[in-house]
């Protein structure tokens, strides 16, 4: 259990005060040697230690994305109803998330290994890495909906005893990521602050959210200054193009009332040496399907 002197060390308490704050950034966004050579060149390196993401375009060859639909198919008929790692819509039946995917499917398991994606964690985290965590996110056409406005750091680390800011993650589309059917939002910037949420952790908490997020979600003055400081980016892109962003961007995503649907797959990468430690909101861990406590290098 983390103990309360190292939960007070941390640089990035939260849901421990009364008022929320916005707290600096004490991490690197870029760990690695940035004139090492590497899969992202210099002006990529750049705009990622900037705005705290980078597109990927074509990440993916159309030959490798067309048959992931039909394997995530196969995948969620696989899974029992009441399997944990299939989170339905608050609102309707539909699948919303599948997690721990790069286990439950050679397939993606293949795909989120790949050196195209692990290289450029590596090349950014500066150590080797391994999948803290895999998910498909469904947001299906007419019923899918939004993912409030939030730092997978301050989930990761209150939650799970993520250290530090060492760790990324790369959503790459399966179906068209179009401005108008809930497509990825970030605030650019938005990384460089850690922005301390109010509120007591449930027990339990992943049970309902992942389904919508009410505990852990900044408050709406402090989205307001990141979002007029560096705007709202919005990730685009066909099939196979992926967006790399840093654990402590903040973003969200709109709800999708068209009837494309907009499906992703995220992979997480945490540095070998950021390893989790002890949750430092003081519960008991979450499971392995959402944070991985046993790395296995990738
Ligand atoms: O709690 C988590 O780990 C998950 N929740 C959100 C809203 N994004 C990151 C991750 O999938
Ligand atoms: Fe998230």
């Amino acid at each position: 259990m983390t103990s309360t002197a190292a939960r007070a060390r941390s640089p990035y308490p939260s849901r421990t005060a009364s008022r929320p704050a916005v707290l600096p950034r004490v991490d690197p966004v870029i760990w690695g040697d940035r004139t090492a050579p590497g899969p992202l060149d210099a002006a990529s390196l750049e705009h990622y230690d900037t705005n705290g993401f980078v597109s990927l375009d074509a990440l993916l060859t159309d030959h490798e994305v067309e048959s992931l639909p039909a394997e995530i198919d196969r995948v969620v008929a696989s899974l029992a109803p009441d399997d944990e790692r299939l989170v339905i819509e608050p609102e309707s039946n539909q699948v919303r998330s599948v997690f721990a995917i790069h286990e439950l499917s050679p397939t993606f398991s293949a795909l989120l290994t790949d050196p195209r994606l692990v290289e450029r964690a590596r090349q950014v985290l500066g150590d080797d890495v391994y999948i803290h965590q895999s998910r498909v996110n469904r947001k299906p056409g007419f019923h899918g909906k939004e993912f409030s406005w939030h730092s997978d750091f301050e989930t990761w680390h209150i939650e799970d005893g993520m250290p530090r800011m060492r760790a990324l993650s790369v959503s790459i589309a399966l179906s068209e990521n179009r401005i108008d059917n809930g497509s990825l939002m970030i605030l650019r910037g938005s990384h460089r602050h850690f922005v301390s949420c109010v509120g007591e952790t449930p027990e339990d908490h992943y049970r309902a959210s992942l389904r919508s997020q009410e505990i852990g979600v900044p408050d709406e003055g402090s989205i307001g200054e990141l979002a007029r400081a560096g705007g709202i980016a919005t990730c685009l892109g066909p099939a196979g193009s992926a967006t790399m962003f840093d654990a402590n961007c903040m973003h969200g995503s709109n709800g999708n009332i068209t009837p494309y649907g907009r499906s992703n797959v995220f992979v997480v990468y945490n540095a070998v040496s950021n390893a989790l430690t002890d949750p430092f909101g003081g519960l008991a861990p979450r499971p392995e399907f959402l944070a991985t406590r046993r790395p296995v290098g990738t």
